[in-house]
């Protein structure tokens, strides 16, 4: 199989969502860090006419937009299948990815990972507590409705690891790193265990914030 390029940054949860499929695929990728400051530039604006990260690139075919990529890979690399046969598994697969960009990550994973992470991290920013208490109710919702779609079993399409765990869990470990994580994601049992069995996986333990930036120090 010929070599995936990834254009992403360390830190994007939606990177590593490509990322770590590609670590779940055994597939051989390279990480082509996208430079603060230039998303918007030409070259990068050709690559991605909206200016954001990921766009994976293989065999001279570009492709952006996280579900179309996760989607592709599983397709070319079929093995191991991250897609459940059955059709209703496979609608809770699709069901969860649409929950994550148009409810966890607009609004929520956007704001409260911006304003507590990213921002003070990247750019020395202060957290603006009126924005962010302004996204908690929007954001008990989605993690209301995670632990539901979640219930008792291992993974959010049953009982095997699907492109939807890949595609919440880089979104979801960011919680853990603000104090919203002790009401949201903490006081739900199965959205926890849920997310220890994410990380403890090579995949993503191969592409944590710090693994992408020695990646992009290395490229
Ligand atoms: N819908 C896009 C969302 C990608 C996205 O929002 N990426 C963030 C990083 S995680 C980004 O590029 N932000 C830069 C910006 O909005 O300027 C996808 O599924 O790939």
């Amino acid at each position: 199989m010929s070599e995936f390029t990834v254009h992403s940054i360390p830190g994007s949860p939606y990177g590593r969502a490509v990322l770590a499929t590609l670590e779940e695929k055994g597939a051989p990728y390279r990480l082509s860090p996208v430079a603060p400051g230039t998303f918007r530039s030409p070259e990068h604006l050709a690559r991605h006419p909206f200016g954001k990260v990921p766009v994976l690139e293989h065999e001279g075919f570009l492709v952006y937009e996280t579900q179309a990529i996760l989607r592709y890979l599983d397709r070319v690399l079929p093995t191991p299948a991250l897609t459940p046969a059955d059709p209703k598994a496979a609608a809770r697969m699709d069901q969860a990815m649409g929950v994550n960009d148009w409810y966890l990550f607009q609004g929520v994973g956007s704001v409260i990972g911006f304003q507590r992470v990213v921002g003070p991290k990247l750019l020395g920013l202060t957290p603006d507590e009126a924005v962010i208490q302004e996204a908690m109710p929007r954001a008990h919702t989605v993690f209301t409705e995670l632990a539901r779609l979640l219930g008792d079993r291992p993974y959010f399409a049953g009982e095997v690891l699907s492109l939807a765990d890949l595609m919440l869990a880089p979104q979801v470990a960011f919680f853990t790193e603000t104090p919203e994580w002790a009401v949201l994601g903490a006081p739900r049992a199965n959205v926890t265990a849920w997310l220890a069995r994410m990380e403890a996986r090579p995949s993503l333990q191969a592409t944590t914030w710090a693994r992408v930036a020695q990646m992009a120090q290395a490229a």
